[in-house]
């Protein structure tokens, strides 16, 4: 590219560098017990992510895109995320707080100098694509910090101003996606992962998708509908996991003896909002909530369709808006607010098809397991994607209001356990099409 293209890519891979750092920064300058305390066995304590940022960062644009000496190559193993599953890396012998705030910020200074000698002249680094690999990353663990911030107990260490708590309700409540082939995945985002490409023809069937994401009053209609009781409506693994794990509501929610629903959320208990998105289910609930609702949770196909596909043209966009980069009017990304808006909350996130808050504020079930795209190559490394493919993941849509928008776009894949539900998930329902008439005779 010419050299203007090039300016423009650095100013902004080292804005989004800064604000992975920022970020990284506000969820870890808090007491030294609190970032070396594992939280929940399900996460690391926070002084592993914010040393493992730091080594992934220094092995991909130190080492690997500059081919300059280790800042610390003594530690490597240690943050190895294959090595040490989550739950035993507090019995490690990890950096400390200070160490690894150093740590990061040696390997920073760093970077700054490679990022300004970079040529961009080679497969990993055409368009900036390891550097903006590497501020996704961070911020990636930016949302799983906030993850673990939302399961530790105690007194509120995070605090945001509220999301937007007016909205007004789209209608109609469902649109018809209509039936043809559209195009999947990308090959010209010069920032998207391996597992968003290639772009690939996809037909989809018409479906019916609603225009909002389930609501906290809906879901509990089917709480006190009995839905956590009624087998018929579960999975049989689903319905395994119901009874094995007591599930009786989503996590971090609890009813008072008048009734009234409450859910914590980073030490602060509130009543809970009605028209709030549903957050903190997993994958079984989720279905189970849509086959009690009459309707089933989108492939992923089908999702990314309804967020990217523009009639008028026949193309599919980066986002559902088109290719405008998200702003605060667009959707709720970016731990701007430490919650979900309400429903109807960003009108001018709306796709072509009037689809609101596909990106954004959470992350969305689908019906599909994690797998390539025919034609799908690793790339720069096995342990991103490709180790995960064929394994027991479900895929989640459109980020949450814990995701940056770095990380977050038509096209971006998140994948998880269908038991997971620390995440910041919640349920999007789609519908086969109403049967046409005179359907009898095919
Ligand atoms: C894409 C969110 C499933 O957190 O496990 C972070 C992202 N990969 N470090 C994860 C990731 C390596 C990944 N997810
Ligand atoms: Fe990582």
């Amino acid at each position: 590219g010419g050299g203007r293209q090039v300016t423009i890519t650095r100013a902004r891979l080292r804005r989004d560098l800064e604000r992975a750092r920022d970020r990284t920064r506000t969820l870890t300058e808090i007491p030294d017990s609190e970032l070396v305390a594992q939280h929940s066995p399900l996460m690391s304590p926070l002084v592993w992510d914010l040393a493992h940022i730091a080594n992934q960062e220094e092995r991909w644009l130190v080492r690997a895109a500059a081919g300059r000496e280790a800042v610390r190559g003594d530690v490597d193993g240690l943050y190895d995320a294959f090595l040490h599953p989550r739950a035993t890396r507090p019995d490690l012998p990890l950096l400390g707080p200070d160490d690894a705030r150093r740590y990061a910020a040696h390997v920073r200074e760093t970077v700054w100098d490679v990022l300004s000698s970079s040529d961009f002249g080679d497969e990993l680094t055409r368009d900036g694509f390891v550097f903006a690999m590497v501020a996704q990353h961070e911020q990636q663990h930016g949302e799983t910090m906030l993850a673990t911030h939302q399961l530790r107990d105690g007194p509120p260490l995070l605090s945001a101003p509220d999301a937007p708590r007016t909205g007004i309700r789209p209608t109609p409540e469902r649109v018809l996606i209509p039936a043809g082939e559209f195009e999947m995945g990308t090959s010209d985002d010069p920032w998207a992962l391996d597992n968003e490409r290639p772009a690939h023809p996809v037909y989809v069937p018409a479906f019916q998708l609603e225009t909002v994401p389930v609501t906290n009053a809906r879901y509990v209609e089917f709480i006190d509908d009995d839905g956590y009781g009624r087998p018929e409506l579960w999975s049989e693994e689903g319905w395994r996991h119901r009874q094995e794990a007591r599930l009786t509501a989503p996590q971090f929610w609890t009813r008072d003896t008048q009734g009234h629903w409450w859910r914590r959320r980073f030490g602060r208990t509130e009543p809970l909002h009605p028209d709030e998105p549903v957050v903190h289910v997993c994958f079984f609930e989720a279905e189970a909530f849509a086959r009690w609702a009459g309707g089933r949770l989108p492939t992923e196909p089908e999702w990314e369709k309804a967020a990217r596909w523009h009639a008028a043209s026949g193309r599919s966009l980066r986002y559902p808006w088109g290719e405008a980069e998200p702003g605060p009017e667009h959707a709720n990304l970016g731990q701007r607010h430490l919650g979900p808006a309400v429903v109807g909350a960003y009108p001018d996130g709306a796709s072509t098809l009037g689809v609101q808050q596909l990106i954004g504020d959470v992350w969305e079930w689908t019906a599909s397991r994690f797998e390539p795209y025919p034609g799908f190559r690793a790339f720069p490394y096995r342990e991103y994607s490709e180790v995960f493919f064929g394994g027991d993941y479900r895929v989640l849509r459109g980020g949450s209001f814990g995701t940056d928008q770095v990380a977050c776009r038509g096209t971006f894949r998140n994948w998880d356990h269908p038991i997971r539900r620390q995440i910041f998930s919640g349920v999007r329902l789609a519908y086969d099409p109403p049967e046409a008439s005179g359907a009898s005779d095919v």
